[in-house]
């Protein structure tokens, strides 16, 4: 419709200068022109810092724990998965090559023999491309001497600048054999980081994991029976102590269902939900992982299942004092997870995971959350295991964010209402800030670090 017969349609004006209603929203009269729009989201998008609610990524305190540098970009399990479709080496043969020799086989495979336009690939096409590395190089040397010459704090800084985001939450595991004596002897505070207590081996492999527990003098047995769910519950709440998480998070397979009488379901609701309940932070669940379908991928030998979400349904009504951040992974579960959100206030859908994480579905995701959700959902979290990663996959979302919030601004323009740069300014902070932050423990400031125990 041209513009001036859809203005005298819609009776509304678009910004001149000087408009200066004083009963309107736009009182304070910084009304934008529609063709305004796409630099005003652009320029929001670029100067806001986000918080990258979901990563596995470490502060430095972890020490070998955090990946960084270019043979760890390569060696990116999501990499690893393609380069068995590109090579005709085979995983067992790959497993027994260096970290070095299986960097330079996936360089060789996915970026010199064949063209990297996957969205994997093209990622750390961009993260060398943003150190203004060389991207089309026969092998890795300059690269290598780029990323042994960086001191580790100072490229946390920059890379963090780079992504443009002030705080990464990680991820963190009380069971982890690695990762449990580094928090046991005491971890410094990182204003950038934040942990989650993640919870997979006592909610998803009780059995396996149990003794574990049992050797730090906690009550349980196999069956979780008696006691045991009280003394889970001690568990979380001494290492909520330890770790001051934002939040607790479990990883569940396509197959879980709620109620069902299973140990991890009486763990759920007896211990971790009422812990969350009383440290007043949300429980995540990540949900539709076909796990190991390929175990000879290892980390990369996951899928992606449908789940059914009448499980998350019942936990949403049947908890109303909880508060649930859920990410699922199958495409086919996104629209119904909207659905759940506008009928359960205490249900926060977050991010495009995994295998949702590619422009295609991404758009479509999101596209779907602005048309349900309006701005009451976090649209994206990095996932990263590799520091420089968080480099590509949010320059990716704000290319991506910049074309959706600009088309929902400009259909609201054509339907009537103006649109100021403030309000677009405080869409994006709820966006990428504040629903987190007001969502999670990210509310209060980390606590200083227990003394050790
Ligand atoms: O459970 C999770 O946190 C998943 O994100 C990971 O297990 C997965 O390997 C991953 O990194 C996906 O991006
Ligand atoms: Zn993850």
């Amino acid at each position: 419709m041209p513009k001036k017969q859809h203005e005298r349609a819609s009776g509304m004006r678009t910004a001149s200068p000087n408009s200066t209603s004083q009963t309107s929203i736009s009182s304070d009269g910084d009304l934008i022109t529609e063709a305004q729009i796409p630099s005003a989201v652009e320029d929001v998008l670029t100067s806001t810092p986000f918080v990258d609610i979901h990563t596995h990524l470490y502060s430095p305190a972890f020490g070998k724990l955090g990946l960084w540098g270019i043979d760890e970009l390569l060696t990116y399990h999501y990499l690893e998965a393609e380069l068995f479709r590109s090579s005709d080496i085979k995983p067992h043969q790959y497993w027994a090559l260096s970290k070095r020799e299986q960097a330079d086989l996936i360089w060789q495979a996915l970026f010199v023999e064949t063209t990297p336009i996957s969205e994997a690939t093209r990622g750390v096409v961009a993260a060398l491309n943003a150190f203004h590395l060389p991207t089309d190089r026969l092998d890795l040397t300059e690269a290598r001497s780029f990323f042994k010459a960086q001191s580790y704090e100072s490229h946390i800084q920059r890379v963090l600048e780079m992504a443009g985001i002030s705080l990464v939450v990680m991820t963190n595991d009380p069971l982890d054999p690695e990762e449990a004596p580094v928090w046991l002897n005491g971890v410094t505070n990182h204003r950038q980081f934040r942990a989650v207590l993640r919870l997979d081996r006592i909610l998803c492999t009780w059995s396996a994991h149990w003794q574990l527990l049992a050797s730090q003098g906690y009550k349980v047995d196999e069956q979780a029976s008696g006691h045991s769910a009280a003394e889970v519950r001690c568990f979380l709440m001494d290492w909520h102590k330890r770790m001051q998480p934002v939040y607790m998070a479990v990883s569940l397979p396509d197959t879980f269902g709620y109620p069902q009488d299973t140990v991890g379901n009486r763990l759920l609701t007896e211990a971790v939900l009422p812990a969350c309940r009383e440290l007043n932070i949300p429980l995540s669940l990540m949900m539709g992982v076909r796990k190991q379908v390929n175990p000879a991928l290892r980390l990369a030998g996951d899928a992606a299942g449908r789940a059914d979400l009448r499980a998350l349904e019942n936990l949403c009504r049947d908890f109303p004092e909880n508060r649930f951040l859920v990410s699922v992974l199958s495409r086919e579960n996104q629209h119904e997870l909207c659905v759940y959100a506008r009928k359960f206030s205490n249900l926060m859908p977050f991010g495009c995971w995994w295998f949702m994480n590619n422009p295609s579905i991404v758009e479509e995701i999101t596209r779907e959350r602005i048309e349900m959700l309006g701005t009451s959902f976090i649209p994206q979290h990095s996932d990263a295991r590799v520091l420089e990663q968080v480099i590509y996959k949010w320059n990716n979302t704000r290319r991506t964010m910049a074309g959706l919030l600009t088309g929902s601004y400009r259909l609201l323009v054509e339907d009537g209402r103006g649109v100021t740069r403030r309000e677009i300014q405080r869409d994006v902070t709820r966006l990428f800030r504040s629903n987190a932050e007001s969502w999670t423990g990210l509310r209060e400031p980390a606590a200083d670090p227990p003394t050790r125990t």
